[in-house]
């Protein structure tokens, strides 16, 4: 906190009236219904601003860290969702368990009757064999069996291709032999795309809405305006009324999800890997450059023929709102925060089309310079020097890429997590890394994007 801020009031209950008018405030604090895994700032200011806006609270959880809880329980859980001029109060969140603390309070609460929604945002890697949550789902429906209760719902909202699946597999997986044919036969588990830019808050975010709104608030998050929900019809008993909510509710969301998890996610990985070792700090630094922005749409095009998007999603249109999106200064989106964990993100964003492409003998050059930038991201250094921490949960292996471009690339293409057999065997797709990685390591990451302009 800075010398201003500690002069001021926290946000809580107890100061909700001093607010400046204009700032939107809950109108009551809804009784619980939802559960949220990983309440980090994308579920505060993606599905908790939903929730509100329906009249039901949630408890969340954190599996790792209590620096959430920590934040919002002195705020007796209110929290401001920043979106460019615009501040809202949010009520929805009632209270933060500490899975670590009080593991049995998550299982309790998972298993209450009140409770008929759970989502999760627990990130890519919270689906790998042996994360938690899967397990304390297991546990929570079998209890509700136990009880005669209805399961609930489990919403995955992690950028994951078929992530409703992948949870309902992690869920059976993690069941006793008991309990696991109920929760195939009544269980739920929807496929879901979730869509809005969530930069991760820093100490002068949280600095310039004090000045605003005479109220420091440490849990506060801000966001683009643009925010998007489509969820699969599939719910295993009470819901609240999503669509009145914005949320749109399909048969079939994979179309929409691939669409979003190849161009949005796509690209960001990219900007991300290019973008961080060209020392380029932020999204809308990158496609602000014109040869920035030829590269994001060279990728697209080579992205694009990959997809069956939904009749009502014009991807012409999509493409120019997601540049847009991207170019949002006010944003501050660190290339780094997007750089995290991509070793759980490369497979669907940009090897899924990959693979497509090869298999019709089609060109990947740019979706080959993105992931040749993961691969030369491994080494934890950018063109000009600087050292970085690659955060990955394979970060040990990956740091052992050493040698020529060639070399790298085979240790890159042994990792069975990563490239799919098929793909790692795919001579054209050795050959293009190897390419685009001698170019990264002769030319830097700026020449290699601006090599995309002088093509065409
Ligand atoms: C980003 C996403 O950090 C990342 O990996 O690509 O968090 C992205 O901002 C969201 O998926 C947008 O909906």
């Amino acid at each position: 906190m800075t010398k201003g801020e500690a002069r001021l009031p926290r946000l809580s209950a107890a100061t909700l009236n001093r607010l400046p008018a204009w700032v939107e405030r809950p109108a009551t604090r809804p009784a619980p219904r939802v559960v949220h895994l990983g309440i980090g700032a994308f579920h505060r200011a993606h599905q908790a601003p939903v929730f509100e806006e329906l009249g039901w609270g949630i408890v969340g959880a954190s599996f790792r860290a209590p620096a959430v809880r920590d934040a919002m329980a002195p705020q007796d859980w209110l929290y401001s969702l920043v979106v460019g001029d615009q501040v809202q109060v949010i009520g929805a969140v009632r209270d933060v368990i500490v899975v670590p603390e009080n593991p049995q309070a998550l299982v309790a609460t998972l298993a209450a009757p009140e409770t008929a929604i759970v989502t999760l945002t627990i990130t890519e890697k919270g689906y790998l064999p042996g994360a938690p949550a899967a397990g304390f789902l297991a546990q929570g429906l079998a209890l509700r069996r136990a009880r005669g209760l209805a399961p609930f719902t489990a919403i995955s909202c992690d950028n994951l291709a078929g992530n409703g699946s992948r949870l309902r597999d992690a869920v059976l997986a993690a069941s006793d032999p008991a309990a696991r044919d109920w929760i195939a036969a009544h269980g739920a588990f929807p496929q879901t795309m979730v869509d809005r830019i969530v930069p991760a808050t820093d100490a002068a975010d949280i600095e310039a809405l004090a000045a605003r709104i005479g109220l420091v608030d440490l849990a506060m998050v801000k966001a683009e305006p643009f925010t998007q929900w489509v969820i699969e019809d599939r719910f295993a008993g009470e819901r609240p009324d999503f669509a009145a909510a914005g949320v749109t509710l399909t048969a079939d969301v994979g179309p929409w999800e691939e669409a979003k998890l190849r161009l949005l996610n796509g690209a960001h990985s990219a900007i991300a890997y290019l973008g961080g070792l060209a020392g380029v700090e932020h999204v809308h630094q990158f496609v602000a450059a014109p040869a920035g922005r030829r590269f994001v749409e060279a990728l697209w095009d080579e992205t694009a023929p990959t997809l069956s998007p939904p009749p009502e999603l014009d991807l012409a249109g999509y493409r120019a709102a997601l540049l847009d999106r991207f170019a949002n200064a006010a944003l501050a989106h660190r290339t780094r925060q997007i750089a995290m964990d991509g070793s759980q993100k490369l497979p669907q964003r940009l090897l899924a089309p990959i693979a497509e492409r090869l298999a019709r003998g089609e060109a990947i050059e740019a979706l080959a310079l993105a992931v040749a930038g993961w691969i030369a991201w491994q080494a934890g250094r950018t063109d000009a020097g600087e050292r970085f921490i690659v955060d990955d949960p394979l970060a040990e292996r990956t740091r052992g890429f050493a040698g020529s471009p060639a070399a790298r690339v085979d240790a890159a293409l042994a990792l069975r997590q990563v490239f799919p057999p098929a793909l790692a065997a795919n001579p054209a797709f050795r050959d293009a890394l190897v390419r685009q990685l001698t170019k990264l390591s002769e030319q830097g990451a700026a020449a290699a994007v601006e090599s995309f302009s002088a093509q065409e």
